[in-house]
């Protein structure tokens, strides 16, 4: 199965080449253990629902269009820690690498969304020290179950206005449009950020231009 997709993506890439107009978006998918990650990654990838996914950790490329324009996703697919304690864990390489993050847990599994919220607070952190910005959407998955619900869709919700996150409820076992709009929203919250942080950097250019010409910090 990860072949076909492997397959898939070599061809994606291929067919990009010499496009000027490629943008590119780094996009790591974490949560806790067996709450769909792979199963969102490959529905996207693919369109497909497979069912069983193996512990399978890897990053996967895929062309893509929005608005008309071309676009690259580098989707990292990670596999949580093992040994429960630190299931919330990000890793350094994790944190640098990443443009935007889709933090999942499962409408059925109070636990995971419990990672969730854990793992929005250490993104949040991580950023502020390396004073950048990155989008996160929270996705609970597998909205098929509600019979077996536990975590309602207003404690998701509020847990995304709190952070400041976007927020989506979905089903990757049955339907892919609310899963393309997942990863969609996230580039488009990336590019944002992208946008954003050039004019910041253009501000701070000018001020910086003022500095040397009057002598004087104009950051005060
Ligand atoms: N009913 C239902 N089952 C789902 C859904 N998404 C995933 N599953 C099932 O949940 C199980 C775990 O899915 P995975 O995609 O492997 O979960 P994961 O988060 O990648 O798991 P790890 O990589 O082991 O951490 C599999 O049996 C899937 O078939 C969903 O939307 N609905
Ligand atoms: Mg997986």
């Amino acid at each position: 199965m990860v072949g076909q997709v492997r397959s898939r993506i070599c061809y994606s890439i291929k067919s990009m080449e010499g496009n000027q107009q490629k943008v590119e978006a780094n996009i790591l998918v974490l949560g806790a253990e067996n709450v769909g990650k792979s199963a969102l990654t490959v529905r996207f990838l693919t369109r497909r629902f497979i069912g069983e996914y193996g512990d399978i950790e890897s990053i996967y490329s895929h062309a893509d269009q929005i608005d008309g324009r071309d676009i690259c996703f580098n989707i990292w697919d990670s596999l949580c820690q093992q040994n429960g304690e630190e299931s919330e864990r990000i890793s350094d390489r994790q944190l640098q690498w990443a443009d935007g993050y889709i933090l999942a847990y499962s409408i059925c599994d109070r636990a995971s969304f419990n990672v969730v919220q854990q793992q929005v607070q250490c993104i949040r952190q991580a950023k502020q020290k390396l004073a950048s910005t990155a989008p996160i959407i929270i996705v609970g998955n597998k909205r098929d179950l509600q019979h077996l619900r536990t975590v309602s869709s207003e404690e998701g919700r509020l847990l995304a206005l709190s952070a400041d996150c976007g927020y989506f409820e979905v089903s990757a076992a049955e339907t892919y449009h609310s899963v393309l709009m997942v990863f969609h929203q996230l580039f488009v919250l990336v590019r944002e950020a992208r946008a954003f942080k050039k004019g910041n950097a253009g501000f701070k250019g000018i001020v910086r231009s003022m500095s040397a010409v009057f002598g004087r910090k104009w950051t005060d």
